[in-house]
Formats: C-alpha cells, sequence, structure tokens
C-alpha cells in the first residue's frame, strides 16, 4: 500500500497530524529535515502505519499519485525552502498543503507561481493546537477547488467534528483565502482573549473577587450564553495552584507580559489596509504591546494618581452585568471580523460563504464557542446579512445588554481599571447606530486647511467652501 499522504515536518504539529491521519485509516509517508525527529516517530509509534523517508526524493518517490503532500514547517522561509527541494520531484496535478501559520500574501503568491508549473497548492489554516492536531483541528483549505477535491476526504475524516457530526472543515476559497481567514480566526481569538481578561481584571480589582471566587463565575458562566472553550480554560487555570510549592494561584506567579506571534497584527494591518473598522482586534494586540512595558508600567504606578472617589455597587448586580458586558462586547468583535471578511472576500475576490466559516469553527479550534451556531443561523437566514448586529438574535442581544456594558465602562472608568475592549466595544456599537456621525466637522476641517472638498447631504456634486472670503 502505497502511502495515500505524505507529511513534511516532524516537529509537534506534523507529528500529531500524521498520527491523527493514520488513525483514520491511512497510510502516511513522513519526513523532516533533522532525520533523527523522524526515527524518534516511528521507534514511537512502531505500530503505526507510518513511512519514513531520509531524503526527499525517496519521500516524493513513496507516494500514490497524484500525490498529496502536507507541509508542516516554520512559516516563512523555511516553506520557501521546502517548496523549492520538492518542486524538482512532483508531477504536474499533485497536490501540495502547506498547513503553517502563513501569512495569506505568501499562500496568494506561492498558489500563482506554483501554478505556472501546474503544482495545485492549498494554503490551510489549521486551528486547535497540539491536541486539536491529534485529535481534530478546525481546518481552513483555501486554493484550487478541484485540488482541494483530492484532499478533501481525508481533511473530512481527520478534522474535529461539530455537535451535529458535521466535520469542522470546508473548502473556503481561491488561494489565500484559506489562510486569510485563518488570520481572521486568530485576531478574534486576541479580541475573545482580551475581553476575558479585563473581566478577569474588574472581577478581581473592581468587585474583590478572590481567584477561586473568579473561577467558579467563570464556570458558571460556561453553562449559559458564554459557553466555549476559552472560558472554560480559564476557570480551570483560575482553580490551579504553584506547581512550585507555594500554595498560591499560579495566575499570581505569572509574569503579566503577553507574547504574540503576529496574527493579531496581522488582522489589525490588513482591517487598516482594506479600510474596515477593526478596533477589538486592534486593542487586543495594544493590550499585549502595553503589558510588556512592565519596567515603564512599574515606575508610572508609582508616581500617576489613580482615581480616588470609590465606587459603590451591589455585587451580585455587578457580576450579572460584567458578564452581559463581555457577551455584548464579544458579539461587538465577532461582527467587525465578519465585517473584515466581507470586505476582504470582495476585496480579493474570494466569495467566502460565512455561514460555512462559522460553522467550522464550532469546534476544534481555539474560539469554539455554542454562539458560533447563532452565527451559522444568522447567515443561513440571510447569507446577504451586512452586519451581525442587524440579525435579529444580536439584535435582541445587543437591545437586553447594551445598558449594563455603558454601566461597567463607567464603573470601570470611575475605578480606573483599564477595559479597552469593553470600551472599543460600547464605541464600535454607539458609532455604528448613528444616523449623524461629526465627520462632517471633519469635512470641513480637511476642506478648510487642504481644499479636500466635500459632498453635501442637500444636493448632489462636490463642494469647495469659500473659507477665506469674509461671509
Ligand atoms: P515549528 O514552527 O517550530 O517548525 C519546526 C519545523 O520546521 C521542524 O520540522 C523543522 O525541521 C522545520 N524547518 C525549519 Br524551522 N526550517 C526548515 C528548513 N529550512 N527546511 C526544512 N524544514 C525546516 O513547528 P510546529 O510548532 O510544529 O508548527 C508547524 C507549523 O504549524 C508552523 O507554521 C506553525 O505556525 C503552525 N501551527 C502551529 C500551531 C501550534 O499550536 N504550535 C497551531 C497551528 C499552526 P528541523 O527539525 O530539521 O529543524
Amino acid at each position: 500500500d502505497k502511502p495515500q499522504i505524505g507529511v513534511v515536518g516532524m516537529a509537534v504539529m506534523g507529528k500529531n497530524l500524521a498520527l491523527n491521519i493514520e488513525s483514520r485509516g491511512y497510510t502516511v509517508a513522513i519526513y523532516n529535515r533533522t532525520g533523527s525527529k523522524t526515527e524518534k516517530v516511528v521507534s514511537d509509534h512502531p505500530e503505526k502505519h507510518l513511512v519514513p523517508s531520509y531524503t526527499i526524493a525517496d519521500f516524493v518517490n513513496s507516494l500514490e499519485k497524484p500525490r498529496r503532500i502536507m507541509m508542516m514547517v516554520k512559516a516563512g522561509k523555511a516553506t520557501d525552502a521546502v517548496i523549492a527541494q520538492l518542486l524538482p520531484h512532483l508531477d504536474k496535478g499533485d497536490v501540495l498543503i502547506d498547513g503553517g501559520n502563513t501569512f495569506f500574501e505568501d499562500t496568494m503568491r506561492r498558489n500563482a507561481e506554483l501554478d505556472n508549473s501546474g503544482i495545485n497548492f492549498i494554503g490551510t489554516g489549521v486551528s486547535g493546537g497540539e491536541l486539536g492536531a491529534l485529535e481534530g483541528p478546525s481546518m481552513m483549505p483555501g486554493g484550487q477547488k478541484e485540488a482541494y477535491d483530492l484532499v478533501a476526504p481525508i481533511f473530512e475524516k481527520m478534522a474535529a467534528k461539530a455537535e451535529d457530526g458535521t466535520p469542522c472543515v470546508t473548502y473556503i476559497g481561491p488561494n489565500g483565502a484559506g489562510h486569510y481567514v485563518k488570520m481572521i480566526h486568530n485576531g478574534i481569538e486576541y479580541g475573545d482573549e482580551e475581553l476575558i481578561d479585563e473581566s478577569y481584571n474588574l472581577l478581581r480589582n473592581m468587585v474583590g473577587l478572590s481567584v477561586d471566587e473568579i473561577a467558579d463565575t467563570f464556570s458558571e458562566w460556561n453553562k449559559g450564553e458564554l459557553d466555549s472553550y476559552l472560558i472554560e480554560i480559564t476557570a480551570d487555570i483560575l482553580t490551579r495552584k504553584d506547581d512550585l510549592g507555594s500554595g498560591k494561584p499560579i495566575v499570581d506567579l505569572i509574569m503579566d507580559k503577553g507574547g504574540n506571534k503576529g496574527t493579531g497584527k496581522w488582522s489589525s494591518q490588513n482591517a487598516l489596509e482594506l479600510g474596515v473598522p477593526q478596533s477589538l482586534i486592534t486593542e487586543s494586540v495594544y493590550a499585549r504591546y502595553i503589558s510588556v512595558l512592565k519596567d515603564e508600567r512599574l515606575a508610572a504606578s508609582k508616581v500617576l494618581p489613580k482615581p480616588e472617589g470609590k465606587v459603590s455597587f451591589d455585587k451580585d448586580e455587578v457580576i450579572e452585568k460584567i458578564r452581559q458586558a463581555l457577551y455584548f462586547s464579544k458579539i461587538m468583535s465577532y461582527a467587525q471580523g465578519f465585517e473584515q471578511m466581507k470586505v476582504a472576500s470582495k476585496h480579493y475576490d474570494w466569495d467566502l460563504q460565512f455561514g460555512e466559516i462559522a460553522k467550522i469553527w464550532r469546534a476544534g479550534c481555539i474560539i469554539r464557542a455554542g454562539f458560533l451556531q447563532n452565527i451559522t443561523d444568522a447567515f443561513d437566514k440571510d447569507p446577504e446579512l451586512n452586519n451581525l448586529l442587524l440579525d435579529d438574535y444580536f439584535k435582541d442581544i445587543a437591545k437586553k445588554y447594551q445598558e449594563s456594558v455603558r454601566d461597567i465602562v463607567g464603573l470601570a472608568v470611575k475605578s480606573g481599571v483599564p477595559i479597552p475592549g469593553f470600551s472599543a466595544a460600547i464605541s464600535y456599537y454607539d458609532s455604528y447606530r448613528s444616523a449623524v456621525l461629526p465627520a462632517n466637522l471633519l469635512q470641513a476641517q480637511r476642506d478648510y486647511f487642504g481644499a479636500h472638498t466635500y459632498e453635501r447631504v442637500d444636493r448632489e456634486g462636490t463642494y469647495h467652501f469659500p473659507w477665506y472670503k469674509e461671509q
């Protein structure tokens, strides 16, 4: 039996994906630049149908045709290097798949270059971390549709399954569409994390709950509208004590400097390029950046005063309002994320199917959550939906919860607890629902100093005001 698929890259993700595919009844060829890693995978799993190769030529020749090769290597130069090594051994019609966290413009470039040589190229988002790779990730493949059809049976078997049994993978669109959607997935993940972290900070430093009480609060929240993987792991994290024996909650011993690998930044940069409001992801990126300035913050905490007055509130009431503010803000974040994908779909000519995208995020991936079903339902009802906020379910939540968000944002500001995500959410809501914004004054300013002209609300055409003439 020739292997039906090969995996290049035997670091944690590639190894786990290979084992996942094997477990679905396939024979999998494996290769890694450093051969000892390949050897170790085989010796650790002697019973598995894995076919190791130690040269690229042997690896490619071992595969059933048309060949299906999945690369799980470091994104960027490593991916280009592997493609260059594989290319001389490939035949027209073979399918090369990049499962790394690749920037979508690189995927567009590689897809076009390889297409010239008759090689199909799929760039697929793979979400779910190490465990997802092993047990079933959510997958976002983009590239030639005919090429996807050649790998679809394998992808559908290896992907996570939603509660209704549907595999969390679907063809996303041509060239870079899959990696684009993975980028937005990761950006939305930044937003979800930021909003949860702000809620934790408010519960701790405004409401005054203990870490254990906050763990219980998140567990409780996880049973309702907020039901999601990230809330679930947050509750779990908050129950964990120091593994080095101090007895303190581990969260209190972890340095408050947020890391990142760039996908949130890419989402924000792309939103700026496309001219789409994307304040939630952007504020989440900034929140990580300001967290890194630990030394400056420590120094500033000694000289810059905090608010003087004390805020008063009913504890149980305010906890429920924080929950509502979190759900409301999460909805604003997804509204922005889907808005960005809508604009991108037109801009790059991808024909993205938003209901399908929400569907494959229901399981396997980091942002999996009950409420993605509501997004699927919204787009099923109206595939042309302009903004999630206009769907009845989301409109109704916004109507019910908006007062709570205002209360929480007000209390947070008065208490001096930073809430960049919550305040971006309510500002987006208020901007989006405003029939008139002060951009009229802005246009006047631009026309005043730069003769940039303006349109009028009462007549057609373009106008320039005689600012420098006496009236
Ligand atoms: P890494 O991102 O750490 O990459 C290590 C792999 O890249 C090794 O197999 C290494 O081979 C290979 N490699 C490098 Br580095 N340079 C190479 C070159 N010039 N030629 C050939 N091979 C090269 O591994 P990972 O954490 O398993 O992630 C793999 C991909 O999956 C990445 O793109 C990552 O962003 C993405 N991803 C990761 C996660 C996650 O949770 N970790 C989730 C989703 C997606 P060597 O052994 O010879 O050095």
